[in-house]
């Protein structure tokens, strides 16, 4: 397993539009186990393929507090959703260091495959259901602060640039590329 490198917003690769996995073959494996290690290793609770800059649909998601109930889901579909929504504070591990409310549906139905390639449906409410959104959104290009004012969004764009350009010079100080 490898793990890979997390796009930051604003990357304009974060936009791209995802087509579907193809074949549940032994690329796609390696990605779903490189994904999760590269979520694990960043604490978070989901990571939607376009972060690492592969433009195909497919999300991992853990949302247990112990970290040893990984999902994958390829292809996914939300085939209902709640009218019902809920306000959540929202973190993305493209957006390191922001969090604010965004407004979703309480519950969701999502179809899939899973890591063998069989169908899946998932009933999710809660965090994951939180979760599943703001992934199946990546897949579309949408990150989570678009749902924010433009204000809002402006200002988190300035502070994420400043701090890259930042984290920049120390790499280039320390030698890295
Ligand atoms: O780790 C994550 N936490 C989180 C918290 C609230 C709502 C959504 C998320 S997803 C995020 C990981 C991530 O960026 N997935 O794309
Ligand atoms: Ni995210």
């Amino acid at each position: 397993m490898a793990k890979r490198t997390i796009l930051s917003y604003p990357d304009p690769r974060l936009h791209t539009v995802a087509k579907p996995v193809q074949g549940v073959d032994a690329r796609i494996k390696t990605l779903v186990a490189d994904m999760l290690e590269t979520m694990y290793d960043a604490a978070g609770i989901g990571l939607a393929a376009t972060q690492v800059d592969v433009h195909e649909r497919l999300v991992v998601i853990d949302t247990s507090e112990e970290r040893n109930a990984p999902l994958v889901l390829i292809n996914p579909e939300i085939v209902w959703a709640s009218d019902e929504k809920v306000l959540n504070e929202e973190g993305c591990l493209s957006v390191p260091g922001i969090y604010d409310g965004v407004e979703r549906s309480t519950s969701v139905r999502v179809t899939a495959l899973d890591a063998d390639g069989n169908p899946q449906t998932i009933e999710a409410e809660g965090l994951l259901a939180v979760c599943i959104q703001h992934e199946l959104d990546h897949l579309l290009g949408k990150v989570f602060v678009e749902y924010l004012s433009p204000l809002k969004r402006n200002r988190i764009k300035s502070k994420l640039l400043k701090q890259q350009r930042e984290d920049q010079k120390i790499d280039s100080r320390e030698g890295r590329r």
